[in-house]
């Protein structure tokens, strides 16, 4: 494919359902709610969406548990509604990505209820990863995995004769059995649906878990780090097994019969090589490395996040992908702590990414500077709640509905006052309405960082140059001559004497100030 597809610089804006508009006044987002506010997308300057799932899902994991992978959840509309999304999204010139979700399917899948009624020793359990359990009984998991979302990744079954049966793997929630990735079904079954959205129009995929699928030989036991449980560490048998390859590779030749499509996996994976090895020519386009989403507000910490991206995809001359968040982690104004503080270096940061070559994806809701919210126990959602014993709050802080306008909740997000998260009373001043008004707002930076960075192309080759710069700063200049400048100190700093285009707070005296960056040509 040709290396400077639109997806090699193209700003995708992640859409997470639920949360970004509500068309038929349920309190839940949906397709309809995406179509109304497409407008507001090429207004703000995306090249792209990513949507989180909205196929056929029971919604224990709010879609990424799917039951039909070639249907939209009625929650979110049906066939019609997405062909329209896709339709008048395409007018605008705005491309439309899918979420797949390879790794499992829901419990509520029909090849799932019928490995479940056809028992141990069946065809249909060969699709899964059923064993038999340890110990007198089999009343032990057959290893020691434990799940993502808390507690074991087994769960054991009633057999059809009523007597307790064997167990099956879910490295997430019981409701999500992983796929046996050995059997060739599972892949003919993912190239349909590759092949379903893509005659519809799909500009491409985002794979979920995509250092998932396969799994070691005999699921052997592993010695834990126990306080690497929660993480998807580098040393960890669920996970970024040699076998995955050979999926994506199956994937790439299905995606190259369309050569507007691209795929862009979720990779958990430090590892540069090992991280590499995913967007080989013949795997997928891009990979998110989640550095920059994990590095805090400090300079060299950042450069360094950046310096390691670029490495690991220069290794096989792959795009760098960028990300500050997503629907699972801390939203980054609160991760760098809260408050203006935080908002000022949310802005910073946005600047840093969308500088940077390669592709950046953005949060919905990370262009308005929305903080994480502090919900509520009876408000939790996420099974990650559930599952951990309520040790851990989960995820539900970062998918609050979007603040569209007016001035009390639900800011016109939804006609319905109760939504499925509730929306914080004082959002006011972040609503797409005040903010718009607002040439100082984070949504204005946004879009002023999003026509620039369309029009500086030129400025903007895909190497770049580290300036020898102050403790607390960095500045960074794109080959062809863009240039952005990080003061991560307290204070105010010089600017290089080249002429400032745009900066994530107001110069004072010429000075860049603290927890701010500024682009210059
Ligand atoms: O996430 C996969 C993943 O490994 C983590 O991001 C995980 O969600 C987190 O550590 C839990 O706290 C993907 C999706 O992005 C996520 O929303 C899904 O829940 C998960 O897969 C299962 O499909």
């Amino acid at each position: 494919a040709d290396s400077r597809s639109w997806w090699t610089n193209a700003v995708f804006y992640q859409v997470y359902p639920r949360s970004f508009s509500d068309s038929n006044g349920d309190g839940v987002g949906d397709l309809g709610g995406v179509i109304d506010r497409l407008g507001y997308l090429e207004l703000l300057g995306v090249d792209a969406i990513w949507l989180s799932p909205v196929m056929r899902s029971p919604m224990a994991d709010h879609g990424y548990d799917v039951s039909d992978p070639r249907d939209i959840d009625p929650l979110f509309g049906d066939l019609a509604t997405m062909d329209t999304l896709i339709t008048e999204a395409h007018a605008r010139g705005i491309r439309v990505t899918m979420d797949l979700v390879p790794n499992h399917t829901s419990d509520q899948h029909p090849w799932f209820r019928e490995a479940l009624a056809a028992g141990p020793g069946s065809r249909a359990r060969e699709r899964y990863l059923f064993r038999d359990g340890r110990g007198p009984g089999g009343t032990e998991p057959p290893n020691n995995w434990p799940s993502v979302f808390g507690g074991p990744a087994w769960t054991r079954v009633t057999e059809p004769d009523g007597s307790p049966g064997q167990w099956y793997l879910h490295i997430f929630a019981a409701e999500q059995p992983d796929l046996n990735w050995d059997d060739p079904e599972v892949f003919d079954d993912l190239e349909q649906t590759l092949r379903f959205w893509l005659h519809r129009g799909v500009d491409g995929f985002r794979i979920d878990v995509a250092h998932g699928m396969a799994k070691p030989e005999g699921l052997p036991d592993h010695h834990w780090d126990t306080n690497a449980l929660l993480r998807n560490e580098d040393d960890d048998p669920r996970f970024d097994n040699p076998a995955v390859h050979e999926i994506h590779r199956g994937i790439r030749r299905v995606v190259n019969e369309y050569p507007h499509a691209m795929s862009v996996g979720e990779i958990w994976v430090r590892d540069n090589a090992r991280f590499g090895e995913y967007i080989r020519p013949d795997e997928l386009h891009l990979g998110f490395n989640f550095r920059l989403a994990e590095t805090p507000f400090e300079a060299d910490a950042v450069r360094a996040a950046i310096e390691n991206s670029l490495d690991a995809v220069a290794r096989v001359g792959g795009t760098p992908t960028w990300t500050l968040s997503n629907h699972d982690v801390e939203r980054e104004v609160t991760r760098y702590g809260e408050g203006g503080r935080g908002t000022a270096r949310a802005r910073a940061m946005a600047l840093v990414e969308l500088a940077l070559p390669g592709a950046a994806f953005v949060y919905n809701g990370a262009e308005l500077g929305l903080p994480n919210v502090a919900l509520p126990d009876t408000a939790l959602q996420d099974p990650v709640w559930e599952r951990s014993g309520h040790t851990e709050r989960g995820r539900d802080g970062c998918r609050v509905p979007l603040p569209w306008e007016g001035t009390r909740p639900p800011f016109g997000f939804s006609t319905e006052p109760d939504t499925w998260l509730p929306i914080p009373a004082n959002w006011a001043h972040l609503t797409v309405e005040s903010q718009l008004e607002d040439v100082g707002s984070t949504l204005s930076l946004y879009r002023a960082a999003l026509e620039l960075r369309t029009t500086l192309q030129e400025c903007s080759g895909d190497e770049i140059d580290w300036y020898g710069s102050p403790p607390g700063c960095f500045a960074f200049r794109r080959r062809g001559g863009l240039i952005c400048v990080l003061n991560a100190t307290d204070g105010s700093i010089q600017l290089p004497p080249e002429t400032v285009v745009l900066s994530s707070l107001p110069l004072a005296d010429g000075l860049l100030p603290a927890d701010s960056a500024a682009w210059l040509v």
